[in-house]
């Protein structure tokens, strides 16, 4: 169960961060209100929200998922891929130390961006993507297996259509993955029950489980229909501005 989480809202400088789409520049005013909307839901589902000042120098740290990876006893600051995000993480470390003990860095060479990493139980997928290199993958896995968490590396370098491993797959409990087609086939998935996101609607595949309800990007009405399937209760969430920038609905909180 989750009950708290950290996010961060865009700043006026939030059109300035990086994207590789190019679906126009994000409207800051709908962005803040998405923001906004996106922070009552997590309330309604029960989480008590840490929202951090925004930080015009960043543009992109609303996307606080990216800067750290959070179990229920460490928490991992990561080294982000990006040059100009590295410095998301002052703020992030300073928050979380005032709840987690035991607090982990990724170290230079080493690179991760927490949109990256899919905690699917007790064992996590690690993409290694444009952002997250394979020493940033080494020293998380060695980080993990500390405390008995398996890992296993999913090279997404060759796949264009998506930044980061997330992007393209979101574990909804109990061995069900969301899935990409690029990403369907893979060895290390056989052994889980596969959902797999129609063609055109690759986007909502980054969607949250935040306890008995899936967070979803609204916008993808076939999609949710199919995962309401599943019992769960399932909540739309507006994400075009986030969308603009290259991200999805997990990243825009830290949730523990
Ligand atoms: C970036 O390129 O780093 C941001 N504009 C978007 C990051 C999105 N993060 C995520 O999906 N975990």
């Amino acid at each position: 169960m989750f009950t708290r989480a950290i996010v961060r809202p865009p700043g006026r400088s939030f059109a300035g961060g990086l994207t590789t789409v190019e679906l126009g520049t994000p409207d800051y005013e709908i962005a803040l209100w998405q923001h906004n909307a996106y922070c009552e839901v997590l309330r309604s589902l029960g989480l008590s929200l840490t929202v951090l000042p925004e930080d015009p120098q960043y543009p992109d740290s609303t996307f606080v998922e990216d800067t750290a990876i959070l179990t229920n006893r460490f928490a991992v600051i990561t080294r982000p891929g990006a040059a100009s995000r590295r410095g998301e993480t002052n703020a992030i470390q300073t928050e979380l130390a005032k709840s987690f003990t035991e607090i982990h860095s990724i170290e230079i060479p080493g690179t991760v961006d927490g949109g990256d990493i899919c905690e699917a139980g007790h064992h996590f997928f690690i993409g290694i993507s444009g952002r997250t290199n394979e020493e940033g993958a080494k020293q998380l896995a060695a980080i993990l297996a500390i405390f008995d968490y398996t890992s296993s590396f999913i090279n997404i370098r060759h796949l264009k259509s998506i930044l980061h491993l997330k992007s393209g797959l979101s574990c909804l409990g109990e061995r069900k993955l969301v899935v990409i087609d690029e990403l369907a086939d893979m060895d290390q998935f056989k052994r889980y029950e596969l959902i797999k996101v129609d063609s055109g609607d690759e986007y909502a595949a980054n969607c949250v489980l935040v306890n008995d309800s899936v967070l979803v990007a609204a916008g993808y009405p076939s999609f949710s229909d199919r995962l309401k399937t599943l019992g769960r209760r399932i909540v739309e969430v507006e994400m075009s501005e986030f969308q603009k920038m290259d991200g999805g609905l997990s990243c825009l909180s830290l949730r523990f």
